[in-house]
Formats: C-alpha cells, structure tokens, sequence
C-alpha cells in the first residue's frame, strides 16, 4: 500500500475497530468463526488488500435469522416514537463517525474524500427523517356505508426483513432501508456487497455499540457472504418478508421471481441508464457543470449516472466542444487528493466492461470524442483507472441500452423534442432522467405523461444526486422498487384495513339480509 493509505489505514482501524481479520458476521454480537469463505477488501485506489473477513455460509444463516426473530419480538413492544429514539441516537453518533466512516468508504470503494462523507451524511440525513417520521406514520379513516361503525386503516410491521446492497453506496442504501422500516418496527438482516464489507462492518460496529450501550433490542444484524449462497437463501425463506435489493438487472430478476414464487415482498433498484435532454434553450453553464456531474461523479458508478446526453442541433458542437474542454481538464487520480474528481473504478472487471463497452460501442458506429482508455496514476500503479469517456452515437444501439458502471458518456443529437424524448424512453431502464431548458413549455412537456418515463425526473440539474427526502426508484427494468423518503416507507409495512361497530345490531354491508 502507498503511505498515505497505510496511514489512513491504520488510523481508521484504531478509531472503527478493525482489525487484519475481520468476522463478517453480527447477530446480536460479533460471531468468532463463521464458516463461510475469507473475502480480501481490496483498494481499488492502488489495488492492494486492505483487510481480510471471515463470511458466512448456509450454517450460520439460521441462526442469524433465529436471532432477528427474537429480536423483532421484542422490538413490537416499543412505539414506534420509542423506536425513532434509537435512530436519533445513531444518527447522533454517525455524525461524530462521519470523517473515519468516510474514509474507509473512499479507501474500499475509491470514492473521492468529500464523496465518501457524502454517503455517511446521506445516513445522518435519512436518521433525521426516520426520526419525524415514528411520530408521523398514519393511515387514513374511511366513511362507512353501516350505521354506527368505524373504518379505517393501521400500518403494522413487517417483521424481519433482508437488505441486499451493492458496493457502490454501500452504507447509505442500508441506512435508507434499515432507519425506515426499523422505525415502522421491523428488523433487519443485512447482507453487503462483499467489494466493500469492510464499510459494513465498520458502520455495524457504530450501530450496534449504541443499541447495546442503550439496552435496545438487536434489531440490525449483518451477515457477510456469497450473493448466490446468502442472497438466494434470504429470497427463498418465507421468514423473510421483504427484500430490498440493490444490484444489476440480472441479478435482480433472479431475486424477484425467488421471492415471488413464496408470495415474499421485494423492492428493486435495479439498473439506471439515465439520459439528460440539452435543448437550445437550455443555460449552456448550467447544463455542461450538470452533465460533468451526473457522468463523471462516483466514476460513473452510480446507478443515477448520467449515461446519455441528448443535445439539441443548434448547440451541438459548441456544447460539445465545451464538454471536450471539461472532460479534458477533469483531474483523474488518487480520490483522497484534493483536487482529484474521478477516482478508480472498483475492480479489474469493471476496467473490462469499460473496454468491452468501448470497444462494441465503436463496433455500432460510436466515435470516441474523449478519453477510451485505460490511465496508470504514478505510485498507484496497481489501482483501476480509465479515462472518463465520451462517445458519439449515430442512434440509439445495443451497447447504449446497457448500463455499464463506468465513466462512459453516449452523446446523441436530435432536432424535435418529440425526438429526444423517444431516444431518451428507448432504454429498457427507467431510473433517473433530465432536461436542461429555461423553456417553461419544454419543461413541462417533459414533465407530462408524454415525457420521461423514469422514477426521478429532474429539471435543470443532473440525473445523480438524488435528496434523501422523496422516493428514490425506478420503473421497466429498473424494477419499480421505491425507497428513503417520501411515503415509501408504507412498502416496510403491512397495510390492515379495519372495520369496528359500535353498535347493538349488526348491519351487513351492501345491504345484505342474513336473518337468522
Ligand atoms: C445508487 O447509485 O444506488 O442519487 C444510489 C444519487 C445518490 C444515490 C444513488 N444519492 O446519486
């Protein structure tokens, strides 16, 4: 490892608790030998081991899940404003945490230092709404047709429910997930992407000390391991009642039809293949800083990722243009240095999809107008780095249907907005989208039933970068899953519609007879 990171190691593993050897697993304390397999955390920054995790296998499943259930027993018996008490208090100790939790996130997952305290004030963020919301979970009250009687209806818990997450917010979407439903009374078995476990080690350390400190019930367990073995066994065990997963389409249509097939619950946040429209309208400024953003931030790994531009004829080649500057400026690098905005990507894998994309997109008739290749940053020799790339599209291809997780931007021009807005639907996925434009009609246009057709659709600002406070999802193959603000945490609740009468006889509905 370079010194720097040696030395951001060692700090880190003294203020978080970890070790060389790490166990992977936590039910209501940290169990000595799992049985599953050693998983190395890797840096991606200089693509040298940071600290090894013994993971689980099918034989401590059971009893991690064994574990939720009592704990989930007892957790019924809080309100849920009681319930919202611990979630204040862990938020309350994230915040003292935020700088050593976001530097192991950028050491294991190569995120830029401010975009690793990004993520842990995500978490403190949605800690914040999870608390307003234990005193605001309601139901509505309906009129009844039956004289004398009450209808209306309560949101209960779930009971144990499962988080899968991907490396590329690897603490957040479990917070999102965790702080919500734990608040509606559920808990929850967490089960990490195993390219950045020791990100979810090192917060379930946090969570836990406060849990147990405070003699709250063990709501939160984590276990570590394969997705095909601990992904699989959660989606096939009714004792499981929901699901959030975070992962590629793939991945995420195994779990959907697993999960079905016992009647279980699933939200899916599944694949983003976002595109932002440029109008002639648009303020070039505005939309060349949105685009930068939205394509290059993370790396291009994040599911809301600006994938596609669609660039108005009229401006084409001065955004263009100014787009090449950008992008040729943009400083590559060591993410913990200042200055630096793109960081490596996660794994020698990554650097292959980026390739293949290139290579196919090239193949369909793409013209690389930047970047293409591979970089070497000096001392990290071993890190994985690509050049962030934009490509010019003749029309809409296989390649640029698929989302790759890398910094690989597919610009398309068009002439009419009925135009963009079929080359910006033509995706199978449907997370995010954009449209930079000070046109009030166009605006509008994008915004109606004929325009986007993703979860999230904003104006004048990128695809990425979504705020903790409304649902964050999306529809076709991004799996429609809603989850974090808004009233998505109705999904971590079992709706029960009740009906009481308070009177002497007993009406039936729809005016039935039944004298008897
Ligand atoms: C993801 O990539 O899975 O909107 C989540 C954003 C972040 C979350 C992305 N707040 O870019």
């Amino acid at each position: 490892m370079s010194m720097d990171l040696m030395k951001i190691r060692k700090e880190i593993f003294n203020e978080l608790g970890l070790n060389s050897t790490n166990s992977g697993i936590y039910a209501a304390g940290w169990i000595k030998n799992p049985s599953g397999k050693k998983v190395v955390s890797i840096s991606p920054i200089d693509g040298k081991s940071i600290a090894t995790v013994l993971t689980g296998s099918k034989q401590d499943y059971e009893m991690v899940v064994k574990k939720a259930e009592k704990a989930q027993a007892e957790w019924l018996r809080l309100t849920p404003p009681q319930r919202g008490e611990l979630i204040r208090l862990i938020g309350n100790e994230l915040r003292k945490q935020k700088s050593d939790l976001g530097k192991i996130v950028s050491i294991e997952t190569g995120k830029t230092t401010v975009e690793g305290e990004g993520e842990i004030q995500e978490m403190i963020d949605i800690a914040d709404f999870a608390v307003g919301l234990s005193r605001q979970l309601h139901g509505l009250q309906m009129a009844s047709e039956r004289f004398e009687h009450r209808m209306y209806e309560q949101y209960l818990p779930l009971g144990v429910i499962g988080v899968i997450t991907s490396f590329n917010f690897p603490s957040s979407v479990w917070s999102w997930n965790s702080f919500i439903a734990a608040v509606v009374g559920d808990v929850v078995v967490w089960k990490p992407s195993s390219k950045a476990i020791l990100t979810a080690i090192s917060v379930m350390r946090i969570v836990t000390k406060v849990i147990r400190e405070n003699h709250y019930p063990e709501i939160f367990s984590l276990l570590t391991g394969s997705g095909s073995e601990i992904g699989n066994l959660m989606s096939s065990d009714p004792r499981i009642k929901l699901i959030s997963f975070t992962g590629s389409v793939k991945s995420g249509r195994i779990v959907s039809e697993t999960v079905a097939r016992r009647f279980g619950r699933t939200i899916l946040e599944l694949g983003g293949n976002n595109g932002s429209i440029v109008t002639a309208k648009a303020n070039l400024n505005l939309s060349l800083k949105g685009v930068a953003f939205g394509a290059m931030a993370t790396a291009g790994q994040r599911c809301t990722t600006t994938r596609r531009i669609i660039v108005q004829d009229k401006i084409y080649k001065e955004f263009i243009s100014r787009l090449k500057v950008i992008y040729s400026n943009v400083k590559v690098g060591n993410p913990r240095e200042n200055g630096v905005l793109v960081g490596p990507l996660i794994d020698d894998q990554a650097v292959k999809n980026f390739d293949k994309a290139v290579e196919v997109a090239r193949k369909e008739g793409g013209k690389v107008l930047v970047g293409g290749k591979h970089t070497t940053i000096r001392g990290l020799e071993g890190g994985y780095y690509v050049q962030p790339t934009v490509i010019e599209m003749p029309r809409v291809t296989p390649v640029t249907c698929e989302e790759t997780f890398a910094p690989i931007l597919y610009v398309f021009k068009y002439d009419t907005l009925d135009e963009a807005i079929r080359i910006h639907n033509a995706v199978p996925q449907g997370l995010s989208s954009s449209i930079y434009t000070t046109d009030l009609m166009e605006e509008e246009i994008f915004l109606s039933s004929l325009g986007s057709d993703c979860g999230l659709a904003n104006v004048n600002t990128a695809t990425a970068g979504a705020e903790i406070g409304g649902a964050f999802g999306g529809e076709k193959d991004t799996g429609g899953g809603r989850e974090s603000g808004s009233d998505a945490w109705k999904s971590y609740a079992r709706r029960q519609t009740v009906t009481i009468n308070w009177g002497k006889d007993i009406p039936l509905a729809q005016g039935v007879k039944f004298d008897v």
